[in-house]
């Protein structure tokens, strides 16, 4: 059986360039570390491990028993800059992960890094990536800095998702809404922040009935789910209760309630969260077919994600689906 990473995260230089040259956030500062947000900083100390992609990351797999990583540009990605400079820094870390992939094909694979600011042009991006570079899917944040991936500017980059069936990872950025980030990156970050953003962004995603539109769609989301396997019968209030119709001017709605779309078109990984409460709630939730392994490296240890995953008391054919087959299913 082999083990395949879905997160797990790189940075480039032509990333790290950006990010000083940005005026706005997400920025870097030499005393603060990576800027998120005005008020949301992360210690630099991260830094040396996301620019390795070869022999110091291997050695780190192999220790951990990790054998195959899917990588992807670190939180924020390239969404957050302005487009211009989204698409070069874009472009430049899909064709950089392209020739780590060439050099290690048995153990990194890819996710696309796109800049749907223009949309049409990551529609094409995505489209190389999958087809040329070999790639298996595109990741992507929770918020854009001034919008979210529901929005309807972004559905064609979504009916491209769908018409080249490939998973989205649906990944956290630091929180859009100000009011998350005023205790900084303590609250803003993976404690709260982080996954109250996601789970934001994949419930505007259902209300504005993205997954009518397209049905096929599949999301992936780290920390089992950021908590919606645990609130999937709770999101159903609103159409219990008639309150199901969003205000006029962000449409119709969506035609089922919420959970229907949580158990349909949600995958969760791993990451970042060893509670085994936590796993047991997500495996009868959704099912033990929709979780798959992601190490949040190297904001989490790899070694610390296996072993917990391994002192779970799971038979040899949830243990396969979990590292091994449910990501063959999605195309890795
Ligand atoms: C993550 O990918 O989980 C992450 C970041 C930035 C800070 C902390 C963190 O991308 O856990
Ligand atoms: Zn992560």
């Amino acid at each position: 059986m082999k083990t395949i990473d879905l997160e797990n995260h790189f940075l480039t230089p032509t990333w790290l360039e950006a990010l000083h040259a940005n005026k706005g956030f997400p920025t870097v500062d030499p005393q603060k570390g990576l800027g998120f947000a005005p008020d949301a900083w992360m210690p630099l100390a991260v830094e040396p491990k996301l620019a390795d992609v070869a022999e110091a990351r291997l050695r780190l797999m192999d220790e951990a028993g990790v054998d195959y990583a899917v990588l992807s540009v670190t939180s924020p990605g390239a969404e957050q800059f302005p487009p211009e400079i989204g698409k070069k820094v874009a472009r430049d870390a899909n064709d950089f992960l392209a020739r780590v992939i060439e050099k290690y094909p048995e153990r990194f694979g890819g996710f696309a890094c796109l800049a749907p600011k223009d949309p049409e042009w990551s529609a094409a991006e995505l489209e190389r990536c999958i087809k040329e570079l070999g790639f298996s899917g595109w990741n992507t944040h929770s918020n854009y800095g001034d919008s979210y991936l529901d929005e309807k500017k972004y559905w064609p980059l979504l009916a491209k998702c769908e018409e080249l069936d490939i998973p989205i990872y649906l990944h956290p950025a630091v929180p859009k809404i100000a009011e998350l980030r005023e205790f900084g990156m303590v609250l803003s970050g993976p404690t709260l922040g982080f996954g109250t953003d996601v789970t934001y962004c994949f419930m505007r995603m259902i209300v504005r009935g993205v997954f009518d539109a397209y049905p096929k769609l599949k999301i992936i989301m780290g920390h089992f789910g950021e908590a919606l396997p645990f609130l999937v019968d709770r999101v159903n209030r609103a159409w219990m209760q008639n309150h199901a119709k969003p205000n006029p001017e962000i449409g119709e709605g969506c035609k089922m309630p919420a959970g229907h779309y949580i158990k349909h078109n949600l995958w969760v990984t791993t990451s970042g969260n060893y509670l085994p409460a936590a796993f047991y709630c997500t495996r009868d939730s959704l099912g033990m077919d929709r979780i798959l392994l992601g190490t949040d490296f190297p904001y989490e240890n790899m070694k610390d994600c296996m072993d917990f995953l391994r002192s779970l008391p799971l038979t040899a054919e949830e243990a396969y689906a979990l590292f091994e087959g449910n990501a063959r299913a999605l195309g890795f």
